[in-house]
């Protein structure tokens, strides 16, 4: 029924475009046909101009309204210490580019109008014009070189690689479908050997755990970093791509299965200090969640973010973790609450290599009394963040 009632519709619409192109036939032969031509320019030049002063001011006001909601814009300054120097990039290419556009947009809908056919106008025909080729060759090439040198040197310092003797922490981050591994070194300072073959149910990332540096190792739930440290994040992934995104830190690199990536970044603002900026701002006053217009504002429940910025899958959106970037002391506290992960999952298991033996370092193992949960990886913690953001199965 609803087929042949489209079938009826369309029909229809033919019959009446047929109909109308025949009226304006017969009107063409009442009136004269260059008249009627005439009038059908002016409509589509005077269309031309309306368009040009329409869609302009729709891109520079909406590109106006929702600047406090872009990064790099009114709150969102880059939290980072190298995503400043991203950020000038992406402004200056931004404004070349914008100047490009708006002169390009006036002439091409200008042009349509002004050289409309006319009665008595006639075209003036240029087949070619050396000085021109040559002006709009030269320009953009100038324009492209500069934007990709700055672009290049820009990059070569972002990604050059820490130096053994200075200060840094590493910690790890290995996506799989669909959540991130987050691993940190523990009191040695440094992580453990993997080895995919040793991959199982209870070791997801493949942790050697004859490897001593492995027994620190600590898998907490949420990224905890301290403000001013250099972090250098190595990132793998253990099944298909992935994307190591820190969109407010302008940190972003592909996780890849078997080539190991990195990425090294500074923290510079702690998430109070950024939600304390979002504070000044008018569009982060609302509620966070509809359901209680009363509950926390948006600037409250502001929380840096890690997301995998490769569509890797079904369930690529909960891939989402929080991020937390606080002070040394604030760090220093949080770390101590961290169990290792082979203690608190491991040992005296059958996956444990010293099972009913001493440990070949010594590791507080009274601390941890009863193994806590083994797969704490693929929570997250759901305190301060607003519930419409978490998964179903996380509610
Ligand atoms: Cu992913």
């Amino acid at each position: 029924m609803t087929a042949l009632i489209i079938i009826l519709c369309i029909t229809l619409l033919i019959i009446v475009a047929v109909q109308i192109g025949k009226i304006s036939e017969l009107a063409q032969k009442i009136r004269g046909e260059e008249e009627v031509e005439q009038e059908s320019n002016n409509r589509s030049a005077y269309g031309m101009l309306l368009f040009l002063v329409a869609f302009l001011v729709f891109c520079i006001v909406t590109a106006l309204y929702y600047r406090n909601y872009m990064l790099g814009y009114g709150p969102h300054e880059s939290a980072s210490e190298h995503g400043g120097k991203i950020d000038s990039i992406f402004n200056i290419t931004l404004v070349i580019t914008g100047i490009v556009f708006i002169i390009t947009h006036i002439a091409l809908f200008w042009f349509a109008y002004k050289y409309r056919a006319q009665k008595g106008k006639k075209v003036l025909y240029i087949p070619h014009d050396n000085k021109l080729e040559v002006i709009w060759t030269i320009v953009p090439a100038v324009v492209m070189t500069i934007l990709v040198v700055g672009g290049l040197d820009a990059w070569n310092e972002i990604m050059a690689d820490v130096n053994e003797d200075e200060d840094y922490m590493e910690i790890e981050a290995t996506g799989y479908q669909f959540a991130w591994d987050i691993r940190y070194p523990g009191a040695d300072g440094v992580l453990g050997a993997r080895n995919y073959k040793l991959i199982t149910a209870t070791n997801p990332i493949g942790q050697d755990w004859t490897d001593v540096k492995n027994l620190d190792d600590i898998k907490p739930d949420e990224i905890v970093l301290p403000v001013g440290m250099k972090v250098r994040v190595r990132i793998t992934s253990r099944d298909v791509l992935h994307n190591f995104y820190l969109p407010h830190f302008r940190v972003k690199m592909d996780a890849v299965p078997g080539m190991p990536t990195y990425f090294v970044f500074t923290p510079k603002i702690t998430t109070e200090e950024y939600r304390a900026e979002l504070k000044k701002y008018p569009e982060y006053q609302g509620p966070a969640l509809a359901e209680e217009p009363d509950g926390p504002r948006l600037w409250e429940a502001f929380n840096y973010e890690l997301a995998c910025a490769e569509l890797c899958g079904s369930s690529h959106f909960s891939m989402r973790r929080i991020v937390r970037i606080v002070t040394q002391d604030e760090y220093d506290a949080w770390i101590k609450t961290q169990n290792s992960f082979f203690l608190t999952s491991i040992r005296n298991t059958d996956d444990d290599p010293y099972n009913g033996k001493a440990l070949p370092i010594p590791m507080d193992e009274k601390k941890i009394e009863e193994p806590a949960s083994t797969s704490g990886t693929d929570t997250i913690s759901t305190d301060t963040i607003p519930a419409d953001t978490l998964n179903k199965d996380q509610k």
